[in-house]
């Protein structure tokens, strides 16, 4: 019998990646979708068409995660085996601007998907989206599981509280929940909001001539940015543990906001000095200085490795947004192989 997998957030990055990985493991997939007044499906629009008169492999269920009517009357309904909680208000930028909405999704939100999964009569397995915002001012480096939370933001406060109730739920009521930590992840899907996207689409744009700079904010911050279709990996992986618990997921490096400017211009044959602009109001009112991650834990579990290293995600990104503006990412060199 094929199992059932129900995904939260699964029109964005991470659940149009994870809803591949299922199908292809032979899942049955469901994703809750919120009613928006603008086509949001176009990641995952590929799964919801019947292929060869066979029913799609995903089915959507108009819901948010504001609403606990909603969370609940969906699990009834599709009774999965599986849940991926990944939606969530995910910008750090915007929570500082929206933080009710912020912590109405990613923090209540997470607490009406672990009521709905008490409320039910069979067993499910649960992995809640965490992030290593959670680590915000950082108190060592590299941050594992047992690195104390200092969050930094509205958003990673709203992480901190769905993290914490996901243990409280797992503790008090024994659900098979586990809390993934993970480090930045970023592929040609990624938002065009976050500063990797942001970049390499505006390269992009540069290169066609459509725009001739880009404006970013703090350049020096680091992050340890990864390749977001090997981290759902590790969110399937995590729920076949027969025990549930939290895991880091990251590469283990960190890099300036600038060394990924820098890399994405090179590539094309660019110094990014003579495109790019600052401005002030693009920074954070706290920001995360610098997040570098020890996922030794889910490897010696489930023998989780990153595969794509920093300099390969950038130009694969790079590549991906110049066929986008119709360039031919091998006229040069360096995107050639
Ligand atoms: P994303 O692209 O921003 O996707 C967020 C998803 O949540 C979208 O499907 C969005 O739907 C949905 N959503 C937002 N508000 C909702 C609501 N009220 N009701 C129902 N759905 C709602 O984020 P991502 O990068 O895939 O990340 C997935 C999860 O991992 C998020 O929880 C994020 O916070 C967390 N995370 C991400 C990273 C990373 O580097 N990517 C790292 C650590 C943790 P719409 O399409 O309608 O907006
Ligand atoms: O910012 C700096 C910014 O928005 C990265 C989310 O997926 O990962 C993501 O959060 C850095 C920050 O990602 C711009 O100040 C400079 O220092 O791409 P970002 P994030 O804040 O790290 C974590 C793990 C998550 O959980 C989140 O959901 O880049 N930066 N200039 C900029 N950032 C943006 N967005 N735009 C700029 O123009």
């Amino acid at each position: 019998m094929s199992r059932t997998a129900l995904i939260t957030g699964i029109t964005g990055q991470d659940g149009s990646y994870l809803a591949e990985f299922l199908v292809a493991k032979g899942y049955r997939v469901h994703g809750v979708v919120r009613r928006t007044s603008v086509h949001s499906t176009g990641r995952i629009d590929h799964l919801l068409r019947e292929r060869d008169g066979a029913i799609p492999p995903v089915e959507t269920h108009i819901g948010d995660l504001t609403d606990p009517f909603a969370v609940h009357r969906i699990v009834q309904r599709v009774r999965p085996d599986e849940i991926y909680n990944l939606a969530a208000q995910s910008h750090v930028g915007v929570s500082f601007e929206a933080p009710l909405p912020t912590a109405s999704v990613t923090a209540l939100g997470a607490l009406h998907v672990l009521e709905a999964v008490r409320a039910t009569d069979w067993p499910i397995r649960l992995y809640q989206a965490g992030s290593s915002e959670m680590f915000g001012t950082v108190r060592e480096t590299p941050q594992s599981e047992t690195t104390p939370f200092a969050p930094r933001s509205p958003y990673a406060v709203a992480k901190v509280f769905a993290h914490h109730m996901t243990v409280h739920y797992r503790d008090a009521y024994g659900i098979h929940a586990s809390n993934g930590i993970l480090f930045n992840h970023e592929s040609p899907r990624r938002g065009e909001q976050f500063v990797t996207r942001k970049v390499t689409k505006g390269v992009a744009e540069i290169v066609a001539g459509r725009r001739s700079t880009l404006t970013l904010g703090n350049l020096t911050a680091r992050r340890d940015w990864g390749y977001a279709p090997e981290y759902v990996e590790a969110m399937w992986q995590m729920l076949q543990q027969p025990v549930a618990d939290d895991f880091v997921i990251a590469t283990g490096e960190t890099h300036a906001v600038e060394e990924w400017v820098a890399t994405a211009f090179s590539l094309v044959g660019l110094d990014w000095r003579g495109f790019v602009v600052t401005d002030e109001r693009l920074r954070r009112p706290t920001e995360v200085d610098s997040l570098r991650g020890d996922a030794r834990k889910a490897e010696a579990a489930f023998g989780w490795r990153p595969r794509t290293g920093f300099h390969g995600l950038v130009k694969l990104m790079v590549a991906a947004d110049l066929r986008r503006v119709g360039v031919d990412p091998s006229q040069f060199p360096e995107l050639a192989s």
